[in-house]
C-alpha cells in the first residue's frame, strides 16, 4: 500500500489555527471621535454640544485617559445638561466591545449602552472618576448581527455626565488603563529615555508616577527592583509594583507590571523574598518562589497581602487568602524603609 506524502491536520490542529487566525484579527475602530464631528452619531438634548469635545470642559477636574485629541463629555454647561447620541448601525465582527469610559457611576441614569434590535444587550457606566478607564463587552452571542451603541446622559446631579472614546470592536481587549498604548507610542518616540530632566544614573521607568523601591532581590542572576507605579498616570494613584530588572545594578529592564491596583485595593510598599525553603507552599517542585509581602490598602483598611511568582518574577498571582487576614495593627517597617 502506498504511503500517503502528507498528513491532513487533525481537527485540533484546525481549531488552534482558527483560533489563531481569529484572535489575529484586526480591531475595528467604531468610533474614536477625532473627526471633530458626531456625523456617525444621533443627536439629542444639550450636552453633547455641536462637536467632541477636546478634553476637560470649564469647571471640571482633569480629564485625562482617552486617545487623540477628543472624546465625548457630557459636562458641557456643568452636571445638569442631559442627551443621548445614538451611533449609526454597524455589524458585530469581533467577539468584544472595547471602550474607554469615565465620568459617573449612575448606571441608570449615566453610561453607553449596547442596542440589539432596539433593545439594551449591554450597559456600562463611570468609575466615578475623570480618569478613562477600558471597559469591554462581550459579545460573541451577537455575532454578525446589526447594532447600535447609545450614549445617554439623563442625570443632572453630582457625577451626573459620562466620558467616552475609542470604540472599538476587537478579540482582544485591552488592560483596565491605557498603558501598553502609551508605551507603544513613546519607546517609538524621539524623547524615548532622553527627556532635558530625565535621570540617567539612577533609575527612572519609561512613563507615569513612581515612589519608593520596593522588594529589593537577588535571585537567579538578577537583581530585582520592585517600584511604587501609577499605572494610570502622572500623579499618585492606583499603586501598582513596577518591575525591573538588572544583571549589575547599572543596567536595567523595564518588566510590565507586577502586581496591579485590582478591586479597589492598592498594592502599598512591601518586601520580597526567595523562599528556598518553600515553607510559604506556593512554589512547585524544587523551584524556590518568590514572595511579595505587601500592604493591600483599600475599603477604609490595610492588609498585610501576599504574591507569589514561580517564573521569577514575571507573572505575579495574588494569595486567595489575602483579604481574609485582619488588618494591620501597626505601622511596619518594609525592606524598603515605608510602610
Ligand atoms: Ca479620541
Ligand atoms: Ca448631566
Amino acid at each position: 500500500m502506498r504511503t500517503p506524502g502528507f498528513l491532513l491536520p487533525s481537527c485540533s490542529v484546525w481549531l488552534s489555527l482558527l483560533t489563531l487566525v481569529s484572535a489575529a484579527a484586526e480591531d475595528l475602530v467604531i468610533e474614536d471621535f477625532e473627526s471633530g464631528t458626531y456625523e456617525q452619531w444621533e443627536i439629542t438634548g444639550d450636552t453633547f454640544g455641536d462637536q467632541p469635545a477636546s478634553g476637560t470642559l470649564s469647571n471640571q477636574m482633569a480629564v485625562s485617559g482617552f486617545r487623540g485629541k477628543r472624546l465625548v463629555n457630557t459636562f458641557r454647561n456643568g452636571d445638569a445638561s442631559v442627551g443621548t447620541a445614538i451611533s449609526d448601525v454597524f455589524t458585530v465582527q469581533r467577539s468584544h466591545i472595547a471602550f474607554l469610559i469615565g465620568g459617573g457611576p449612575h448606571r441608570q441614569t449615566v453610561g453607553m449602552e449596547l442596542l440589539i434590535d432596539g433593545k439594551s444587550v449591554r450597559s456600562a457606566t463611570g468609575p466615578e472618576s475623570e480618569e478613562l478607564e477600558w471597559t469591554s463587552w462581550n459579545v460573541t452571542e451577537f455575532s454578525g448581527r446589526q447594532a447600535r451603541l447609545r450614549i445617554f446622559d439623563k442625570a443632572t446631579g453630582g457625577w451626573g455626565h459620562i466620558n467616552v472614546d475609542h470604540i472599538m470592536q476587537t478579540n482582544t481587549p485591552p488592560q483596565r488603563f491605557d498603558l501598553e498604548h502609551k508605551l507603544a507610542e513613546y519607546r517609538t518616540s524621539t524623547a524615548y529615555m532622553d527627556e532635558p530632566f530625565r535621570p540617567q544614573t539612577h533609575f527612572s521607568p519609561e512613563i507615569n508616577w513612581m515612589n519608593d523601591p520596593n522588594g529589593l532581590v537577588f535571585h537567579d542572576g538578577e537583581y530585582h527592583l520592585f517600584y511604587q507605579y501609577n499605572p494610570a498616570g502622572n500623579s499618585w494613584g492606583h499603586m501598582s509594583w513596577g518591575h525591573a530588572v538588572s544583571p549589575d545594578l547599572t543596567h536595567w529592564k523595564h518588566l510590565p507590571l507586577a502586581i496591579a491596583e485590582e478591586k479597589g485595593i492598592m498594592a502599598f510598599s512591601g518586601c520580597c523574598v526567595v523562599d528556598h525553603n518553600n515553607t510559604s507552599g506556593f512554589g512547585k517542585s524544587d523551584k524556590p518562589p518568590m514572595v511579595a509581602i505587601y500592604t493591600g490598602h483599600g475599603h477604609g483598611r490595610q492588609v498585610q497581602n501576599l504574591a507569589f511568582s514561580n517564573d521569577n518574577g514575571r507573572t505575579w498571582t495574588k494569595d486567595r487568602n489575602n483579604q481574609r487576614r485582619g488588618p494591620e495593627p501597626h505601622c511596619r517597617p518594609t525592606i524598603a524603609g515605608a510602610c
